[in-house]
């Protein structure tokens, strides 16, 4: 095997014998087969729309629910990825059939496999060291990386409804390219960035959905104690997951707790009126096996991040969406109609209530609207010097203790700063008690990691406001935790929208080459992380 695809790859180098993640040789395999098939259908795709034929929605969602499932920590279960294969190469050949011009199709347009054994073949073969040049293999990567993370917030607004065809599109035509030998590292580059443009498209279309749906996140204080009743807890960034989760648990008795990513789900309104409800239970993602363990109910995962459960919880664990873990009751479905939770609803009776592992409140709920409704005393606060700049620490949270460098950092910084967040990141200071000024709390939390397009509002309406030229004269420092591939989009569209001089860390990403690192570093001043010390002097300056 061979990925590199997440922050905590071995040796910062590419995961070889198992990964860190948890990822087997064998699922790591048919995971690269997977994309594989993927990037074929999507030049089948691609070449049905050059010859103005109509392509499906239900198509465009197989391929984003295929990249979804190879995200970091989404899904471990094998048997997955060869029904997801099977089910990709069947729509492929169905489609290819109503090609006209079938000429000089790429063997992975035409590839098709008979058994499992076939496919246990071909899927050792095509993997990411298949590309053989170094900076080629790096900025495809890159591109694939970004399309993984816009496929995650894609499904999500899919979820409710909301979609948009020239997104689906680009997606695979893109992924359709990462086929063709042909093209130069200028070309990967411009596609890199142009990777970043559609970013933003999708993380605003995922705001619409989020924000249309469920109203603006607003100022709110979360309990992260907890009550007497049994529990379920809801991990992951599915808020149509949880809605419906909501809903058949009215009445019965039980709680519902979020957990790591899904906290933010408190700050909307329309979640608000569930009297059952209860708050955030525990932290990112990363500390899953001892908080599961406390919890006592039952946790269901609508997304990544899945640590390997322990035995002791296994029973406990549900999947649904893009996640599965081999031995985890699966929860198949899309909508009201046919998504049916009573089989967690039921151990949940069962189970003893929560063990407290926290008491008190965190306090989040600052995407654009509020943030803008309270615009007034931001720009006050600024023009005062009250604050003397903002830190944008988004992103996510994990493992490394190199990690905690993040901590020592929202500690040292000043008390004229804010931090404006989202992510998982968060977990890493949201609990420091940072103060505020004048009223306005130290650690903004814009919520979700897709929620960073909010960061990017509000620096945007800021230079607006300041009457600035230019985003990177704003007094904002970017100082990112990244960890997986939605970290990826959500870096390349701050490139596209302009951001200078972001700090990526605790580790700049393995699949980029020495060249690739360059131009970044050239062209974007992209950089490092190096001590709190050095750190805040170079960002302070
Ligand atoms: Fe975290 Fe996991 Fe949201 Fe990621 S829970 S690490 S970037 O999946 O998506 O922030
Ligand atoms: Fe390694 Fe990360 Fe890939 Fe898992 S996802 S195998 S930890 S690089």
């Amino acid at each position: 095997m061979f990925c590199f695809q997440c922050q905590e790859t071995a040796g910062c180098t590419g995961c070889t014998k198992f990964g860190v993640c948890g990822k087997s040789p064998d699922l790591a395999r048919m995971q690269d087969l997977l994309i594989y098939t993927t990037k074929g259908l999507s030049e089948v795709t691609t070449r049905l729309r050059e010859e103005g034929k109509q392509v499906s929605s239900e198509v465009n969602h197989i391929v984003t629910i295929n990249l979804f499932t190879t995200i970091t920590n989404a899904n471990f279960d094998d048997a997955i990825f060869y029904e997801r294969v099977k089910e990709t190469l069947n729509i492929k050949e169905q489609l290819l059939s109503l090609l006209d011009n079938k000429s000089n199709l790429s063997e992975a347009a035409l590839y098709n496999a008979n058994s499992n054994e076939d496919m246990d073949e071909k899927s050792t073969k095509v993997g990411v060291l298949a590309t053989k040049d170094e900076d080629i293999r790096s900025l495809r990567e890159l591109i694939i990386y970004g399309i993984k993370g816009l496929s995650a917030y894609m499904k999500h607004a899919n979820a409710l409804g909301y979609d948009d065809e020239s997104i689906n599109i680009f997606m695979q035509s893109t992924l359709s390219k990462m086929l063709n030998d042909s093209l130069t590292v200028d070309e990967l580059i411009a596609l890199t960035l142009e990777t970043g443009k559609v970013g933003v498209d999708g993380m605003a279309l995922l705001d619409s959905a989020n924000t249309s749906t469920y109203g603006n996140p607003e100022i709110t204080k979360v309990n992260i104690g907890v009550r007497n009743n049994p529990g379920i807890l809801v991990s992951g960034h599915d808020l149509k997951d949880l809605e419906l989760l909501l809903k058949q648990t009215e009445g019965t008795g039980i709680d519902v707790y979020t957990h790591s990513e899904m906290l933010p789900a408190h700050y909307y309104p329309a979640f608000k009126k569930y009297s059952h409800f209860a708050g955030n239970y525990g932290n990112a993602w990363w500390k899953q096996k001892e908080e599961f363990e406390s919890f006592n109910g039952p946790i269901l995962m609508t997304t990544n991040c899945i640590v390997p459960p322990k035995d002791s919880y296994k029973d406990r664990l549900y999947t649904t969406g893009a996640t599965g873990f081999v031995g985890c009751t699966h929860i198949k479905g899309e909508s009201e109609d046919n998504k049916d939770f009573s089989a967690i609803i039921e151990q949940a009776k069962k189970c003893q209530p929560p063990i407290e592992i926290e008491t008190g409140e965190i306090i989040g709920g600052f995407a654009h609207n509020q943030v803008f409704a309270l615009a007034d005393q931001v720009v006050e606060a600024v023009k005062t010097g009250a604050i003397k700049k903002f830190f944008v620490m988004a992103g996510c949270d994990g493992r490394a203790k190199s990690r905690n460098y993040y901590t020592d950092f929202a500690k040292a910084l000043p008390n004229d700063t804010v931090i404006l967040t989202a992510g998982c990141a968060k977990y890493k200071y949201n609990k420091l008690n940072l103060g505020d000024i004048n009223g306005i709390p130290r650690v903004l939390d814009a919520g979700q990691c897709n929620d960073s397009y909010s960061l990017a509002l509000i620096a945007l309406k800021l230079k607006e406001v300041f009457e600035l030229q230019d985003i990177n004269e704003l007094p904002i420092a970017f100082n990112i935790a990244w960890y997986e591939q939605k970290a990826v989009i959500v870096l390349l569209s701050l490139l596209y929208l302009g951001v200078k001089n972001i700090h990526l860390g605790p580790t700049l990403p393995a699949f980029l080459s020495p060249n690739v690192a360059k131009v970044l570093v050239e062209n974007f001043g992209i950089g490092g992380i190096t001590n709190v010390e050095d750190d805040l002097k170079m960002f302070l300056g």
